[in-house]
């Protein structure tokens, strides 16, 4: 029996052949918006599914196709669906699967725009929209009936870092007949693969790690091949019409063959800047995995392969605090986003999550004085130099 090759392999070189292409070693950019039919007979036939191949970039296109083949392939899922963006991705996904009357489970804390589509969009039309604590996932046994069509989640969770047991929910949602959407956007494939342990839809924001290089805004979904069928056909090409630019997908190949080698060496900065951090006297509390004192440390062992690049933080002094030293820093970029080369650091309450009132923040466990920062690929001392000569000389009083 011949060996699987390995995940940087497959990143690498998963469903392409050069010489199936010309002998090139990059895969050819299908900058096209229509396919051209033989004759008036076959576009019939592909319109009518009778026979395969390309119509119209909206529904497919070759370059997407190798994307989606490469990452369907690095979470163990059946088949992929490219998309414009994580958000594109997200709609695309649960316009497919629910209808009036059907609930959605969703953890506590998501980004905050998915929190905007689930509280101001779904719910108008009619989808219940149920916030459980799915840290325990007895909680989601007491809370799921069978009008829960979909339960959903990120894990670890943007921004406050919270763990889900994705093989524990999958079970009990599955009893119930319902389907599991992980957004594995944080983790990527190469340190959490939640088809494995169970989940049915796994997405991605994009623009973040699997492009890892800030230069692309896109989404993917991965799932079974049924799945994924109906959100391509009716998600996306007739719902939100949310496709990827062929030039993204080559950007995103390009990217994913650093992945592993960017992972390792994010999580291996972070775990040194998190421990940094945890240790300085100003700082009052550290949210990340690879710590002991990570409330989750052992769901992380167990589901995450290392602990990833995204810390959160508070300082004594909170929000003010918290932007002065935002404010002084020098190489370390304020900015959102995440899964960059360069450091990024911003502040959820008043950027990615103020599509939360401020008391819906309280109620989601995202605290005002919440600094995030997604660790990138420079080198180890400047990182905490910067942050060093950034930060507060000694503990400020709390504002009142
Ligand atoms: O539509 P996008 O490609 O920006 O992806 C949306 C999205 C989905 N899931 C997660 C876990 C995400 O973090 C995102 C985007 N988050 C950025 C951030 O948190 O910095 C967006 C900047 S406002």
């Amino acid at each position: 029996m011949s060996r699987a090759k390995g995940f940087a392999s497959r990143a690498i070189h998963h469903a392409y052949e050069p010489q199936d292409n010309e002998g090139a070693l990059t895969p050819p950019l299908h900058l096209t918006s229509t396919f051209v039919f033989e004759t008036a007979e076959a576009g019939g036939e592909l319109f009518a599914g009778e026979r395969s191949g390309h119509v119209y970039s909206r529904i497919s296109n070759p370059t997407l196709d190798l994307l989606e083949q490469r990452v369907a392939e690095l979470e163990g899922a059946e088949a992929g669906l490219a998309l414009s963006s994580g958000m594109g991705a997200i709609t695309s996904t649960l316009w497919t699967l629910v209808s009036p009357g059907d609930e959605i489970i969703v953890d506590k804390t998501l980004y905050g725009c998915t929190f905007a589509f689930m509280r101001h969009g779904l719910s108008r039309f009619g989808v219940k929209i149920s916030h459980v604590d799915l840290t325990d996932p007895e909680n989601l046994r007491a809370a799921i009936s069978e009008t829960t069509r979909v339960v959903y989640f990120e894990t670890p969770a943007n921004p406050n870092m919270r763990l889900v047991d994705i093989a524990r929910i999958a079970d009990i949602a599955h009893e119930a007949g319902a389907t599991v959407v992980v957004d594995n956007t944080y983790a990527t494939p190469y340190l959490t693969r939640p088809i494995e342990m169970g989940a049915d839809i796994v997405l991605h924001s994009a623009t973040k790690y699997l492009g890892g290089h800030g230069d692309v805004v896109a989404g993917l979904v991965v799932g079974k091949c049924e799945q994924i069928g109906e959100i391509r056909l009716v998600g996306m090409k007739d719902m939100t019409g949310a496709v990827m630019a062929p030039f993204n997908a080559l950007l995103i190949l390009r990217g994913l063959k650093t992945l592993a080698l960017r992972m390792d060496r994010h999580c291996a900065t972070a775990q040194k800047v998190a421990e940094w951090l945890e240790a300085h006297p100003v700082v009052c509390k550290v949210h990340f995995p690879g710590l002991e004192s990570f409330e989750q440390h052992d769901l992380a062992e167990r589901q995450m392969d290392q602990p990833g690049g995204m810390i959160a933080f508070e300082l004594e002094g909170g929000l003010q605090a918290g932007t002065e030293m935002m404010n002084a820093l020098r190489m370390i970029q304020r900015a959102v986003s995440l899964g960059d080369a360069e450091t990024l650091i911003q502040h959820p309450a008043s950027m990615t999550h103020s599509t939360y009132t401020p008391e819906e923040r309280a109620e989601h466990g995202i605290s005002e004085g919440l600094v995030r920062l997604s660790v990138g690929l420079e080198d180890l001392n400047d990182i905490l130099d910067d942050l060093n000569q950034a930060m507060p000389s000694k503990p400020v009083a709390a504002a009142a």
